[in-house]
């Protein structure tokens, strides 16, 4: 946190679970933050229930990602290639931002800073700016800008890699994707064509291209719809990790599986950035949830 910030009513300091966090309340919701990763974990709009899923078994410690909430995703998605001892999925979700600004009116947004640093530039080497910003109120709206501060051009993915909390994924519904291509990472990075609503009957991980659609997860158990609209992004991650997957995984509960979806805002593979030097590009999502009685 900027050493000359002070927190406004409705901004709390929390410890506990081994990170500090913070806890946001507004007159329309609830959210949890942790300025490690500047990963949201929770967001409760009145009168629902928790939106993002959280695994039991997450570890909160700064050498590790949260399992579940939002994990920012920069500036590469997945293993990156040629540098298998590189952390998966970039390492925007295992720093600690910097808490630069707390706006406060009906909603309340904060705003995280992470610049290149010799930490970073080992792994990757760009000068970069990245600011995230989160508004929290009867929606969640996240934007991830990213700023060029080399002086030549370079590329990156990135993905907010949001975990939605549904009662069976089972019997979830996802509207919007229909007839868009994906790639199939559970078939080989085949090709496919969505054809109706994506349903969920076994391991899931899907790169949907070339969309800017806004996505509805529809949950019949809890009665709700979860509505994803984004801009600046091509591409829309869908994932659950079933059942075998899920009990591979330290940080996830083996009967976890169930209770979550990842519906990923993303610019990834053929949709990566690229920007020349001084150059800014910005990624948004905005989530709603609305009772479907
Ligand atoms: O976004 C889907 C995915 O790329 C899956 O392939 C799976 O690896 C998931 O991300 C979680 O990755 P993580 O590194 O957080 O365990």
């Amino acid at each position: 946190m900027r050493p000359d910030l002070t927190l406004p009513a409705g901004v709390q300091l929390a410890y506990g679970g081994g990170l500090p966090s913070l806890l946001i309340h507004t007159q329309h919701s609830f959210a949890q933050l942790y300025a490690h990763g500047a990963h949201v974990s929770s967001w409760m709009p009145h009168p629902h229930e928790m939106i993002l899923w959280m695994s039991d078994q997450s570890v909160y410690a700064l050498d590790k990602p949260l399992r579940g909430g939002v994990p920012l995703i920069f500036p590469w998605f997945g293993p990156r290639a040629d540098h298998p001892e590189a952390p998966s999925h970039g390492f925007a979700r295992v720093h600690s931002w910097e808490l630069q600004e707390v706006e406060t009116a009906d909603d309340i947004t904060l705003r995280f800073r992470l610049a290149s640093n010799p930490e970073t530039s080992a792994l990757w080497p760009h000068r970069f700016e990245a600011q995230f910003s989160v508004t929290v109120g009867v929606a969640l709206t996240m934007q991830l800008q990213v700023t060029n501060t080399d002086a030549s051009a370079w590329s990156f993915e990135a993905a907010l890699h949001t975990y939605f909390a549904v009662g069976d994924v089972r019997q979830v519904q996802v509207t919007g994707l229909e007839n868009t291509r994906y790639l199939d990472k559970t078939d080989a990075m085949r090709e496919k064509t969505q054809h109706g609503p994506i349903s969920i009957t076994s391991e899931t991980d899907r790169v949907y291209l070339d969309t800017k659609a806004t996505c509805t997860l529809h949950d019949p158990v809890l009665k709700r719809r979860i509505i994803v609209e984004k801009s600046g992004s091509d591409s829309t991650v869908v994932w659950n990790p079933w059942i075998e997957k899920a009990a591979k995984m330290p940080d996830f509960g083996d009967d976890e599986w169930s209770q979550m979806l990842c519906i990923e805002t993303a610019n990834v593979g053929d949709s990566a950035i690229t920007l020349e030097a001084q150059q800014s590009h910005s990624m948004s999502a905005r989530i709603a949830v609305e009772a479907a009685l």
